[in-house]
């Protein structure tokens, strides 16, 4: 009754403009967060779907940042993860977030380079080829991310890094002409684009959707994690993995803006503190994860072994392309980041 009075006196003043219409979205659900504290009634919830099965580390690390959020606000908020593109597919979880049919969610952000070429400076293929650099890449860009997310209605709260890229075959491959031809899943722009350099033809395929296109033949190479080798058992249809160490992709954890200026400040402080704690305890997991991966894809019969001198050469030759044409298209933002990565 009362939100409804106050929600009905700000409507007169606020329906006007666009910016009036979500400080009036804003300002309801930061009223009924606090009456429902207030009023020691239930807590409030928030769906967070994600791409990847509740068996991988990142969504392992989801489950541990809802505990913490849930612990550290005292039950304000409550983090509900939905795990393998099962609440939203992993291509439509940035734009549900956005548009706050989610008000959280995680998502591949170099998935989304043809919105804003920044969002694809973690797929620079051969920029950074350790964690630390990673790290290190991602410090520099951050900030000129999140000013971009935000635009898009968007909060940047943390990010953890995939295991480095290599290439997933069924056939022995020793240069890039061996490549010509292939079916090749592609996940964002950037392996799409190495896919056509390679004269491959790619498909976009998402990593809950992986294992059934090996199955029926959509697809026969793609370029990922030892740990989505794993999580889709990819050993029972290729045999080959080269370790290419090609770049490090990172999951970020994004937030409805108006979602976001809902919460009180303690709750807020409680996403971010357990949000870095996550990108920490994540960081460390890829870290220690990455060999384990490769051991059991071994274990599993695939032949897992570096690129040969010839396959490497022509990889890095693409990611000598692709830097050039992410610079290019990234203008002086895209220029500023890489001058300040290779920098230090
Ligand atoms: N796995 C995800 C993205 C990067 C990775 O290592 C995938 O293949 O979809």
């Amino acid at each position: 009754m009362v939100l409804d009075g106050a929600a009905g006196c700000l409507l007169g003043s606020a329906q006007r403009t666009e910016k009036g219409r979500a400080e009036l979205k804003a300002t309801i659900i930061a009223a009924s967060a606090l009456m429902a504290t207030a009023a020691g009634a239930q807590a409030e919830t928030w769906d967070l779907p994600t791409a990847y099965p509740a068996s991988n580390y990142h969504v392992e690390n989801l489950t541990e940042f809802a505990s913490c959020v849930a612990e550290r606000s005292g039950g304000a908020l409550e983090i509900e993860i939905h795990p393998n593109g099962a609440l939203f597919a992993g291509n439509d979880i940035k734009r549900a977030v956005q548009t706050g049919q989610a008000p959280i969610g995680e998502r591949l952000l170099s998935a989304h380079e043809n919105e804003n070429k920044l969002f694809g400076v973690d797929a620079i293929p051969f920029l950074v080829t350790s964690f630390d650099e990673s790290d290190r890449l991602w410090e520099v860009a951050r900030d000129k991310l999140a000013a971009a997310l935000d635009e898009q209605n968007l909060v940047h709260l943390y990010s953890v890094p995939w295991p480095p890229q290599g290439l997933f075959t069924k056939k022995p491959i020793n240069s890039a002409a061996d490549l010509e031809g292939l079916k090749f899943r592609a996940y964002n722009a950037a392996t799409s684009r190495i896919a056509e350099l390679a004269g491959m033809v790619p498909v976009q395929i998402e990593q809950a959707e992986l294992a059934q296109a090996l199955a029926t033949g959509v697809a026969e190479a793609f370029i990922t994690s030892g740990a989505t080798g794993v999580d889709s058992k990819v050993w029972e249809q290729v045999d080959h993995f080269y370790d290419a160490q090609a770049w490090i992709p990172r999951n970020s954890v994004l937030v409805n803006k108006d979602a976001w200026s809902g919460l009180d400040e303690g709750t807020r402080t409680a996403l971010t503190d357990c949000g870095s704690e996550a990108r920490e305890r994540g960081t460390e997991r890829a870290k220690v994860l990455t060999s384990e991966y490769l051991r059991t894809m071994a274990d599993n019969g695939m032949t897992v072994a570096p690129p040969g001198d010839a396959l490497k050469a022509d990889l890095e030759g693409f990611g000598q392309t692709m830097t050039d044409e992410w610079i290019a298209a990234a203008g002086e933002d895209g220029q500023a980041i890489i001058d300040a990565y290779r920098k230090q």
